[in-house]
């Protein structure tokens, strides 16, 4: 069987600032929080790569972005360190933060490399974690002057913008689970950062649209469906409570305006609804988006609760749902995340059937395997087939879905070369194009890559 997509697909793959750019402290560019907790953590972090070097690409973009013509990008998606632009999160813009993406813009474009631009991927200013970060309305008004800054600086040649990159991880890992800074556990501050994102990116979308931008502005999800155990209305219960905090607390807002009522019931009794100001569901409201950025890695999948929950405990999702393991569920052993690829149809399906088919893109997926140099052929080039399947078997329903009916654009991998992450730094290699940090950051593509062309070219397999 073939798999041809319709014309004009987006090939490419996705990458962020923090995790790739390195120079952390370099030509006038402020600390973020990963710049923090790094230099006062560094064991969290068990590799000796950090933001500060990663993999270079602040000295690399021309050579990589050659890379990426070479694998038959058509599009790449990149982020904007905020700190690097305003380096104490408000105030003055570092002219050579100007110069380098302007210098990486430009290129993508003569490489007729079409630039998606995401304007926050986790990386908050410290200066302004310092004040609360989103927590504090003042750092919502921040973050609309520096989308305001970018959107002049960037907008003549940039006509893909996105506000922000799963905006609930920073909620999950910085106030509930501790997995990003200040981890906290707080679920009352959790709300607010989370409502304060939401109102952030429909500001930023105002502001987009009353500087009269020509080209679109969306929101990068990630999604994850949520199965219940079995068909049973207390399984059933507890999945649409998860789907309502994990996915819809994001989605409804930023594509319909409006919260999903199971989350604003949860809210009010259990006393936990956010601060807002007169106006600011207006601006949610009339502020949608109209281009949305699909993550996907692994389904959710629950089951009702079998225990009574601690009362002493602190306040988490769990209270309403168990995690259920599936018995027999395929598994990527490196990152422990479930591979289950008929998740991001039902995604896409989803959109189509309940989101008015909005126009969308799957803007992560992929595969981080650790060791991956001990696939190296005596060519140097990386022998990744599963990373090839992988990406395969997803496509191939991603495929459905379009024969079904769904706007879905384009498909990027997470990620271009391999880079530094959150909560792994250099154990899971995800790229199309293996970084050797033992040899200066060498980069070599490897066999997905190649493969990767093949299907730009012919615009499937
Ligand atoms: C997504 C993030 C990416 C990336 C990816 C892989 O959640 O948007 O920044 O890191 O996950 O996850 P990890 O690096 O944790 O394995």
């Amino acid at each position: 069987t073939e798999y041809i997509f319709p014309e004009g697909f987006w090939w490419g793959s996705s990458a962020s600032a923090t995790q790739t750019e390195g120079a952390a402290s370099v030509d006038g560019k402020g600390k973020n929080i990963w710049d923090h907790w790094y230099e006062i953590e560094p064991n969290r972090f068990f590799h000796d790569v950090g933001p500060e070097k990663t993999s270079q690409f602040y000295y690399k973009y021309k050579e990589d972005i050659k890379l990426m013509k070479e694998i038959g990008h058509n599009s790449f998606r990149m982020s904007i360190s905020w700190a690097r632009l305003i380096p104490n999160g408000t105030g003055e813009v570092n002219t050579k933060a100007v110069e380098f993406y302007n210098n990486v813009i430009n290129e993508l474009i003569a490489n007729d490399i079409e630039p998606f631009v995401n304007l926050f991927h986790f990386d908050m200013p410290y200066e302004l974690q310092k004040i609360g970060g989103w927590t504090n309305r003042e750092v919502v008004e921040a973050y609309e002057n520096y989308a305001r800054a970018c959107f002049e600086l960037f907008g003549d040649r940039v006509k893909k913008w996105f506000t922000h990159n799963e905006p609930i991880v920073p909620v999950e890992g910085g106030y509930l689970y501790d997995f990003h800074y200040p981890n906290e556990v707080d679920f009352r501050k959790a709300v607010q950062v989370a409502f304060n994102t939401i109102l952030s990116s429909a500001k930023a979308i105002k502001a987009f649209k009353e500087m009269g931008q020509d080209g679109k502005v969306g929101i990068i999800l990630n999604l994850t469906p949520s199965y219940p155990r079995s068909q049973h209305p207390a399984d059933l219960k507890a999945s649409v409570i998860a789907d309502a905090i994990f996915n819809r607390s994001f989605l409804d807002p930023s594509v319909k305006g409006e919260f999903p009522e199971e989350l604003i019931g949860i809210l009010k009794e259990e006393g936990f609804m956010p601060e807002y100001e007169n106006g600011d569901l207006d601006i949610i409201k009339n502020h949608t988006v109209e281009l949305l950025g699909v993550n996907y890695y692994q389904p959710r999948r629950v089951k009702a609760k079998e225990n009574l929950p601690n009362p002493e405990a602190p306040f988490l999702p769990e209270r309403y749902f168990d995690n259920y393991v599936m018995p027999g569920r395929k598994m990527n052993p490196h990152r422990g995340w479930e591979i289950y690829e008929k998740g991001i149809y039902d995604i896409l399906i989803n959109l189509k059937e309940n989101y008015g088919n909005i126009e969308c893109f799957i803007s992560e997926n992929g595969m981080g395997v650790e060791g991956e140099e001990k696939y190296r052929d005596e060519n140097g080039i990386i022998q990744d087939d599963y990373r090839i399947e992988f990406i395969q078997e997803h496509l191939k329903w991603v495929h459905k879905a379009i024969q079904e009916g769904s706007n879905v654009k384009g498909y990027h991998l997470w990620t271009f070369m391999d880079n530094w992450s959150w909560s792994n730094a250099y154990k899971n290699r995800y790229g199309f194009v293996s970084v050797n940090l033992d040899k200066d950051g060498e980069r070599t593509i490897k066999k997905s890559g190649q493969w990767f062309k093949t299907v730009s070219e012919k615009n499937g397999f």
